[in-house]
This record gives structure tokens, sequence and C-alpha cells, in this order.
């Protein structure tokens, strides 16, 4: 059975489009005083610079939408809330009607899934009146009961946020988590500037929040927890080779390897919508070539087998032309592994997606692969 790497490559970008438009919306309301650091946030945790390239729409009168096409996300940002007594309760009824009417519709994708309310923690204080918005705000949120974060922005000065953090604690608010996050290099002086942080706890924090069906959705949208997005890859892989070589998973015919294939697709696709990267047919091309070593169009069960047994011998033995669940399963982890190490490398810049047809990237792909192999057996 021969495999054409062309229509391989074809298959995953199918299977990931198909993965992109069957993931489940994310609603976030993000409040707070004007200036508190808002949009940086949001810039920080979502890919694409969202606050500022989105398409942001008013809703209400303090409340603005920010959507981009291919995020399945909506960012609720409010304004407003500096503004005093009337124009803060007026906000809470506008987010609290927002709450309802995504209730009302019964529909998952329309629902509010969290608030996130910011305080500087570089002002010092949260003044009297946050305290006020927060507690009423929880009493009207009691049935609706939408999980609420408060994020400590500007938390340059570790030291301070956890002393900041420490007094909120203490206020007994009803809020899911106080989380401390710099969402922006600080220059503190010439010779110091405090690095941004915070990101990957949120996202964590997130992720115990969220129900199951949303976290594809949160791992795709963040751009600040790449630790995470491994872990969860990871998971992919795992589940896959589990799902698919059980113990007692009959042997396959070299000639039948093929077959493993459509898993592998799957697997593929489900990593590259966990990283969010934007993945063409070049990519994916490139990365099958140079795991399999080959120049060709086409490509036969058989032949993948042997490559790779000539990649690294003892990965698997050649008894009776057939490979056992067993290796099945250690090459099907080793390219997982080698593909999540190529996302992450492409989302750390030290890999570009021009570059991945040059020989270069090539060898590094396959020398991924091959220490991966050794790993795993
Ligand atoms: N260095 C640094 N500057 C920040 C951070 N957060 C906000 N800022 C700055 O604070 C100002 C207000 O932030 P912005 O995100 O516009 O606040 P918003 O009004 O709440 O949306 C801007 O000049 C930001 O650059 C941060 O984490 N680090
Ligand atoms: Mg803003």
């Amino acid at each position: 059975m021969d495999i054409n790497i062309s229509d391989v490559a074809s298959q995953c970008i199918n299977e990931i489009n198909k993965k992109i438009k069957n993931l489940k919306n994310l609603n976030i309301i993000v409040a707070g005083k004007t200036g508190v650091g808002k949009s940086t946030l949001i810039n920080y945790i979502f890919r694409e610079q969202l606050a500022e390239t989105g398409i942001g729409k008013p809703v209400t009168q303090h409340i603005q939408k920010i959507t981009k096409k291919d995020i399945p996300l909506t960012i609720y940002d409010t304004k407003g809330l500096e503004l005093g007594r009337d124009t803060q309760k007026q906000i809470k009824s506008e987010i609290i009607d927002k709450i309802k009417e995504g209730l009302y519709a019964k529909d998952e994708n329309k629902c509010i899934h969290c608030i996130w309310y910011c305080i500087n923690t570089a002002s010092d204080r949260i003044e009297e009146d946050e305290i006020e918005w927060i507690k009423e705000f929880t009493e009207d949120n009691k049935d609706t009961q939408v999980p609420i974060i408060l994020v400590l922005t500007k938390s340059f000065s570790k030291a301070k946020a956890k002393e900041f953090k420490n007094y909120i604690d203490s206020l007994n608010l009803h809020v899911c988590a106080i989380v401390p996050v710099l969402a922006m290099d600080y220059e503190i002086d010439d010779d110091y500037t405090a690095k941004a942080y915070g990101g990957e706890e949120l996202i964590e924090i997130m992720g115990e929040l969220l129900g199951e069906e949303l976290i594809p959705t949160l791992q795709n949208v963040q751009k600040a927890a790449i630790k995470q997005k491994i872990k969860y890859a990871r998971g992919i892989v795992a589940t896959t080779v589990t799902a698919t070589f059980a113990e007692g998973f009959a042997p396959v015919p070299f000639a039948d390897a093929a077959l493993l294939v459509p898993t592998q697709v799957t697997m593929i696709a489900s990593i590259t919508v966990a990283f969010g990267l934007k993945v063409d047919k070049g990519i994916i091309t490139s990365f099958i070539t140079s795991i399999l070593g080959t120049a060709g169009a086409t490509i036969a069960g058989r032949t993948i087998v042997s490559n790779i047994f000539k990649l690294l011998p003892g990965v698997g033995t050649i008894v009776g032309g057939m490979i056992s669940g067993g290796t099945a399963a250690v090459i099907t982890t080793a390219l997982g592994e080698a593909y999540i190490k190529l996302m992450e490398k492409m989302c750390l810049g030290e890999i570009k997606a021009v570059d991945l047809s040059s020989k270069e990237a090539m060898t590094e792909m396959k020398d991924i692969f091959k220490k991966e192999l050794k790993k795993k057996q």
C-alpha cells in the first residue's frame, strides 16, 4: 500500500480546518478601570494582538465586543468603571444582562465563561469603590455563578504583588482566584527590566475553571503559556497511542503500515489546533518528508517502516514482516513529540515557516524525530 505525501498533507490540512471549525467559542468579560492594563493583558494572553487588531463593536454603552476572524474567542471589554457610583452600577447591570442573555440563549457558544476583573498592583491599593463593586457584583451573580478572577496587573515587583494578593485575600471577596500578572516587560531602571510573567498561572487557572469541551479552544487562543500547550499536546499523543495501540493490537504487516496514517493525521491536526499556529500544506509536507527521508511523491508502507528502522536500528524487530503494536506506538509517539517540538520552535520564533523546506531545517526535524525514537525505545 502506497501513501502519497501530498495527499497526506492535504488530509492534515482538511482535518485541521474541520477541527478549528468545531471549536467551541470562549467568551470572557474583562473589567477594570481605564489604564489598569486590560488591553495589554488581552494582547499578552491571546494570539494576534487581539485588543489592537481585533474588530471592536459596542454592544452596550460600556461594553465593547472584540472578535477576530478564525479566533474562537470573544472578549467583552468594559470601559468607564472609574467614572463614579452611577456608571459603576450601570456597568454592573450591563454585565449581568450580558451573562443572562448568554444563559437564556441556551447555547454554550454564547455563554459568558469567565470574568477577569483587573486591579493595578502598581497603584498599591484596591479602592473602596472597587471592593464595593465586586461585593455587589458577586451578590448579583449568585444565581448565574460566572467565575471571577481578580487579575493584579502591572505586578512588576513580585514581592509587592504577593503582599497585595494576601491583603485582597483577607477581604474574603467571592472570587475564584487572585493572579498577579506582568503583561509586558517593565523597565525599572537602566540595569533592570522585569520580565513579563503570570500567563502560565492565569491559563492554568482558566483550564481548571472551564469545562472539558472548552480546553481545546483555550489552548488554541492562548499564547502566554507555552508549557501548558506542550503538556496538553503530549496528552493528545498519549491518548492517540493508547486508543490505537492498546494491548492486544494485532501486528501490522509492513506493507500495510500506511493503515496507521489516518490515526497519525488526526493526531497531527489536534496538535496543530492546540498551538494555534498558521500551518499550511508546505509545512506539513516538509515535516513528513524530512522524517521519512524521502524526496519521492509516494512511498510504500514497507519503505516507511524500513526507513525508520534504518534511522535507529533496534527500534523494532523485523520479524515475519510485521510491526508490533508496541513498535507502532513507539513510532507514533516519536512522530507526535517531533511535531510538538517543531510547533514549540515555531511559537518561540526559533524556526520560521518559510525556512522549513531548507536543508538545515529538514535535518533538524529528522534529528528531533531520531532523538524521540531513542527516548521511547
Ligand atoms: N510595562 C508594562 N506596561 C503596562 C503593563 N500593563 C499596562 N501597561 C501600560 O499601561 C498603560 C495602560 O494600559 P492599557 O492596557 O491601555 O490599559 P486599559 O485602559 O485598561 O486597556 C499603557 O501605556 C500600557 O503600555 C505591563 O504589564 N507592563
Ligand atoms: Mg483598553
